[in-house]
């Protein structure tokens, strides 16, 4: 009985090695699992719009043995950035029009013709931020790589807002279900924190290095609010730039025509706090007594960086994800958002 156990289980084991070979024949790859499923790569290449499932996985392998197992899946992409596994009904040569250049994503179908429509890095074109890439005809939202001026060679990865007020905004800090923990100190705030798909906030180091460079022009400040009914408000703010040293916001008038009410006129000028960094002119320290993160002065009109509440009762506290001049402080938001984008020079 034990030998007969042991051989199933090599069985097993000697499956799992043929599931998912890669090949790689003169510099083109493919993912073969079983003998009728075989898949060719096209980097930097998506199927839009023909999704059915999308998965969050280790690699292209396993991507390719999701689809592999699943009679819907005729393509898939994978993002090699947020690992993010998408299954299409369709095929490129079924939509071509939808068959689109995307940075970081590798297309595989079915089709020995696709990897002739591989993309390489080089013909890609650096851009230097989100709205450089929606100029280009990048429409969906998501991860994107960016290399900006004043990070030298190195890149940045950035989520994309390509379709709110226009789009191109590059979204540094994003609240929706309180899975990240925004209650930190100042190092991390410095060089931020959390998931880029989810809740993160990109790190006030890149902020000032972002918004210090002028050849983009200036930036615009947008932030995106989300109460528990579901409704919607937003404020927008010229000249957005966060100075080096203490993280200093600036910000011009507020646009009058918004939803949501100016609360960062108390906070203009001022310096970034943190339970460990106390920069307020307050007796007491801010950060700590509203358990955020923020541009405190004498503490709160807004602190979208505060504690996270299930729901908007939980918050008789003033702790919670406030937005004063819209919900009153003592409401804590359901989600939250906030953006920036190059204005031009
Ligand atoms: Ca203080």
């Amino acid at each position: 009985m034990a030998i007969r156990i042991l051989v199933l289980n090599l069985i097993c084991i000697t499956s799992l090695v043929f599931q998912g070979a890669i090949l790689s024949v003169s510099g083109v790859e493919t993912l073969s699992y079983t003998s009728e499923h075989t898949f060719y790569a096209a980097e930097n290449r998506a199927l839009r719009e023909f999704t059915y499932a999308i998965k969050t996985v280790r690699s292209r392998v396993i991507c390719g043995r999701e689809c592999s197992m699943d009679e819907h899946c005729k393509s898939f992409n994978f993002n090699e950035c947020s690992k993010m596994c998408e299954l299409n009904l369709l095929t490129r040569r079924e939509h071509p029009k939808d068959f689109i250049a995307t940075q970081g994503s590798v297309y595989f179908d079915a089709d020995e013709d696709t990897p002739l429509y591989s993309l390489a890095d080089s013909f890609l074109i650096r851009y230097r931020s989100c709205k450089m890439l929606l100029d280009a005809g990048y429409h969906s939202s998501g991860i994107y790589t960016i290399y900006p001026e004043g990070f030298g060679k190195h890149s940045l990865r950035v989520y994309c807002d390509m379709e709110t007020d226009g789009g191109g905004w590059i979204v540094f800090q994003r609240r929706q279900d309180g899975s990240v923990d925004f209650y930190r100190n100042w190092a991390e705030y410095q060089s931020g924190f959390g998931d880029l798909s989810g809740e993160f906030w990109l790190g006030n180091d890149n902020l000032v290095t972002l918004t210090s460079n002028d050849s983009q022009g200036t930036w615009e400040l947008r932030v995106d609010l989300e109460d528990w009914e579901g409704k919607t408000s937003w404020a927008k703010y010229p000249d957005f730039q966060i100075s080096p040293g203490n993280y200093n916001l600036n910000i011009g008038r507020h646009d009058a025509s918004n939803t949501a009410g100016d609360s960062l006129r108390r906070h203009r000028g001022h310096p970034f706090s943190t339970k460990d960094r106390d920069n307020d002119v307050s007796e007491r320290n801010c950060a700590q007594s509203y358990h955020g993160a923020w541009w405190f002065r004498s503490c709160l009109l807004s602190n979208l960086n505060g504690r996270y509440y299930p729901d908007e009762h939980a918050a008789g506290d003033r702790l919670g994800v406030c937005w004063q001049s819209w919900k009153g402080d003592f409401y804590s938001l359901k989600a939250c958002q906030m953006k920036i984008r190059a204005m031009g020079p």
